[in-house]
């Protein structure tokens, strides 16, 4: 079989599933959260990830059918087993954002899952609104009004961040996880004031911050010092299988 015949009977096959990676927030260490990340359940290779066969799932066309079935089946999971509280966050490709009726697409599956519109962030990078940014903001404007949150993903590692911080209805920012990583190696003062920058920008937006990539305590006590209000990373949970958290 060729890639692309497998991966299109594993859509016929359900062999797609989320993990979900808590997102914390870090002033009393509860689970506010989760960014959905999809995992493919092959027969015989096991658990693939996506740098496995996203780029072959993109080149071939069918990642938007295998993302949209991934994207319900975590709503789905949210809104039948989950309590009120935690929303969930995917990461939602150029390719997506390209079509029109990408808004009332997510609108129709989250009527048809029942997870309440407040409970579910779209994660864009910035490199998903180069194409057309007035398009992309037009698109998440409309879902910001009903309801559906929107994360810039991976921020800083990009393009032109300032520019979208203020442009775009954002409710949360990722910090990348390059700049975490750095926060507790000796002469860290450089990455600690990006971070700080980061922070104050976001704030004085009206932004929450979650910062990726949380591997020690000593990153986690400086965030959170700095006045980050959420996280997730290998210190706080690693993704897993939605039965281990819901
Ligand atoms: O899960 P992992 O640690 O391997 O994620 C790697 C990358 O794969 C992430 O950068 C994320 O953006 C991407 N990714 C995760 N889940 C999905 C998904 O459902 N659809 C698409 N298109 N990309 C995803
Ligand atoms: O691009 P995006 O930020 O969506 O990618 C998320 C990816 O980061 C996933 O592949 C996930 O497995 C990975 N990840 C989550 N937590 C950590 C961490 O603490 N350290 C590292 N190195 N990767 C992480
Ligand atoms: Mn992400
Ligand atoms: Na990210």
């Amino acid at each position: 079989l060729t890639m692309e015949s497998e991966l299109r009977k594993a859509l016929r096959q359900n062999e797609f599933e989320p993990h979900f990676q808590p997102i914390f927030r870090l002033g009393d260490s509860t689970i506010v959260g989760y960014e959905a990340l999809i995992r493919w359940n092959h027969p015989q290779r096991g658990l693939l990830k996506p740098s496995d066969f996203v780029r072959i799932a993109e080149d071939s066309g069918l990642i938007e059918a295998i993302d949209w079935r991934m994207f319900e089946l975590s709503c789905r999971l949210l809104a039948e087993k989950g309590p009120a509280e935690p929303f969930i966050t995917f990461n939602v490709s150029a390719l997506h954002l390209r079509h029109v009726d990408f808004d009332t697409r997510i609108l129709k599956m989250l009527e048809r899952t029942g997870l309440q519109p407040s409970r579910l962030v779209t994660e864009v990078t910035e490199g998903a609104l180069l194409d057309n940014p007035e398009s992309v903001r037009a698109t998440l404007e409309r879902l910001r009004i009903s309801g559906v949150g929107a994360a810039l993903d991976d921020f800083g590692t990009g393009y032109s961040s300032l520019s979208y911080l203020h442009s775009l209805p954002l409710r949360m920012l990722k910090i990348d996880r390059a700049f975490v990583h750095e926060l507790d190696k000796d002469g860290s003062t450089n990455s600690t004031t990006v971070v700080a920058a980061i922070l104050a920008l976001a704030h004085a937006l009206n932004i929450q911050v979650i910062a990726e990539g949380i591997e020690t305590q000593e990153q986690f006590d400086t965030l959170l010092r700095m006045g980050c209000e959420m996280g997730q990373g290998y210190l706080l949970g690693r993704p897993c299988p939605v039965d281990h958290w819901l």
